[in-house]
């Protein structure tokens, strides 16, 4: 019999609890198949914070340790510094990186701590209930914005992506998303350089993950990845944000 596919020995056994059409289990096996084939997995530590991936750690078969609501930085950076052969990642949502975790991953950044974040925003808080958060579009309905957020109430939403890379320590800030193959496949590519960068001490790097939320979105997985394509991807430009090694 020939194995046409084998699961990344970066995953556990375990059954995901994520709901149908979420990104963060996709994106799991992606962190999970890099570090396999950076032959990373029995030295790579992961900080994941609250959040629907608050499991994470449950399902990574490398080490992972839990950090308080936004504070993966700088636990990612105490790890990084003390470990520094070893590759070191956070992975945060944009309730916890771009609203109470602002302040900690702007100051990583600028430090230029040599460490990866993986940043999943999918617009919305997921794990409490659909509230609107930092990246949730104008006129993007949330529990606390059940009209759709306004610029007049809340803002613009921020662009993580493009804040961090005026900043001269971020090396690498990218964005992806994996709605399909070819994109799939993309980020897969884009994590394993953030991971190659980082190891050759060069800088902070970024990968943000544009995620579907069905759930909480209240759409079916189909359209839901259809809306992304078409607005949030329309507001957060997919591609290379910054890389200093850019010719
Ligand atoms: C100090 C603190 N404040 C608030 C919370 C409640 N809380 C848990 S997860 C979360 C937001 C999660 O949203 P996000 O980071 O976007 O991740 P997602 O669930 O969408 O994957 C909040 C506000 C908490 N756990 N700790």
């Amino acid at each position: 019999m020939t194995t046409i596919y084998q699961k990344t020995k970066g995953l556990q056994d375990t059954e995901l609890h994520y709901c149908p059409g979420c990104a963060h289990g996709i994106v799991h096996k992606l962190i999970g198949e890099v570090l396999e084939e950076m032959n990373a997995l029995d030295t790579a530590i992961g900080i994941c914070p609250v959040g629907c991936a608050v499991f994470a750690g449950n399902y990574f078969s490398f080490d992972t340790i839990e950090a308080a609501h936004g504070r993966a930085p700088a636990v990612a950076t105490a790890v990084k510094r003390t470990h520094p052969d070893q590759p070191v990642f956070t992975y945060q949502g944009d309730g916890d990186l771009a609203s109470i975790g602002a302040a900690e991953i702007v100051h990583a950044a600028m430090r230029g701590e040599k460490f990866t974040t993986i940043f999943i925003n999918n617009a919305i808080y997921g794990m409490t209930g659909g509230q609107m958060a930092p990246t949730t579009l104008i006129g993007q309905r949330a529990t606390t914005a059940p009209l759709g957020r306004t610029r007049e109430q809340a803002g613009m939403p921020i662009r993580v992506a493009e804040m961090l890379a005026t900043l001269e320590g971020c090396v690498y800030a990218e964005r992806v998303c994996v709605t399909d193959i070819p994109h799939l496949n993309k980020t897969k590519k884009a994590l394993k350089k953030a991971f190659e960068r980082q190891m050759a001490g060069d800088g902070f790097t970024f990968i943000e993950v544009l995620a579907a939320c069905p759930t909480n979105w209240g759409m079916e997985i189909d359209e839901s990845n259809r809306w992304l394509m078409e607005n949030m991807a329309a507001y957060y430009p997919l591609g290379v944000i910054k890389d200093t090694e850019a010719k």
